[in-house]
């Protein structure tokens, strides 16, 4: 009877719906090893998947949690993590990490940095896909998400390192988003960029303990100062500035009062359902723009000319707007 293989049984999708609202971690491992597929036909079944599960999703908090490399994410979500789960919420921690490629390997790849976390029944730890563009690795952590909400998780935490383009895209898929900084070095704002500070629900301080105590306390009066300057994004909350040490674990109960008050404003003032049917509609957007730049370049017609009419814009010949008449001309009639 016994199979001499150790291939896997391959699932239906109604194994796949079943496991997964059952909470089955290994099916909802497998559910998400398929939203991350390329291959065609693994796409198709997923997306059938996320639609069945649709109606289940949408009941957990999505906070993102972004800071400079070495900020301390990963120890402040583990001990976020911790806490959660003592509190009976069941946690999941995702990572879109732009520098998997690096020999460092992705965010979460070093799994002695959540070890404790990882070992809970009622937390899920999931690494950042490995390869693929950035934009990529963002969508499918966006369908991983609804996975995680209808798997009956209750928070769903995203960590990426805030240096490029990543965070940008984590505050377009949570609710909150959490920004860790250091104090020290004179510069507070370490290279994160003022934008990331505007699209910060929640600022954190970390590593204020030992001989840093004094450093994040003044660190996190003068950044409180200037977050007053910037335009808050809504009108109902003024992102607050912590400071915490996410070894000693000290602030942490305030940083998770602050993040789940966000939450509970946003809800209460209908702000929650429309940021998330703003989000749902944007990315729907940046698909169609991936989607229409691919189609554009690959059409017969536009392939063809591109580059002569790059040239002749180059070389003063054409102006840019007349060759970009030309090539949707192009692009526009059917291709044979
Ligand atoms: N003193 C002190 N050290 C901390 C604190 N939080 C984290 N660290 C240390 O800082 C280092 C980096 O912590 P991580 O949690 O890996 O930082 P990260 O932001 O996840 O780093 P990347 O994922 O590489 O971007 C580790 O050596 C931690 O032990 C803190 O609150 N106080
Ligand atoms: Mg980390």
């Amino acid at each position: 009877m016994s199979e001499p293989t150790v291939r896997r049984r391959s699932l239906r999708l109604e194994d796949y719906v079943a496991g997964v609202k059952d909470g089955d971690r290994a099916v909802l491992g497998r559910a998400i090893t398929l939203l991350e597929s390329r291959r065609a036909d693994h796409r198709v079944l997923a997306q059938e998947l996320l639609t069945r599960l649709l109606p289940a999703t949408g009941g957990g908090q999505r906070i993102g949690v972004t800071g400079v490399p070495g900020a301390g994410k990963s120890t402040l979500i583990e001990r976020l993590g911790l806490r959660l789960i003592e509190d009976g919420k069941r946690v999941a921690v995702l990572a879109v990490d732009p520098s998997s490629s690096r020999s460092r390997g992705s965010i979460l790849g070093d799994k002695t940095r959540m070890g404790e976390l990882a070992r809970q029944e009622r937390a899920f730890i999931r690494p950042s896909p490995t390869g693929g563009a950035l934009g990529g690795v963002a969508a499918a952590t966006r369908e991983t998400i609804l996975l995680l909400e209808a798997a009956g998780f209750d928070v769903v935490l995203v960590e990426t390192v805030g240096v490029g383009q990543s965070e940008i895209l984590v505050a377009g898929m949570v609710d909150s988003l959490l920004l860790l900084l250091l104090a020290g070095a004179g510069d507070e704002l370490q290279g994160i960029k003022r934008g990331i500070l505007e699209l910060a629900d929640v600022v954190a301080i970390n590593k204020a303990d030992g001989a840093n105590l004094m450093a994040a306390r003044e660190a996190r009066a003068q950044l409180a100062a200037a977050l007053r300057f910037l335009p808050p994004q809504s009108r109902h909350w003024q992102p607050p500035v912590l400071a915490v040490s996410a070894a000693d674990g000290s602030g942490l109960a305030e940083l998770w009062a602050a993040l789940d008050d966000h939450h509970r404003t946003l809800a209460a003032h209908g702000e929650l359902a429309a940021k998330r049917r703003r989000q749902a509609r944007d990315h729907l957007w940046s698909l169609l723009d991936d989607g229409l730049h691919r189609a554009f370049r690959q059409h017969p017609a536009v392939a063809a000319r591109l580059r002569d009419v790059e040239r002749r814009v180059e070389g003063g010949e054409l102006t840019p707007r007349q060759a970009a008449e030309q090539l949707l001309d192009a692009f526009g009639r059917p291709s044979s």
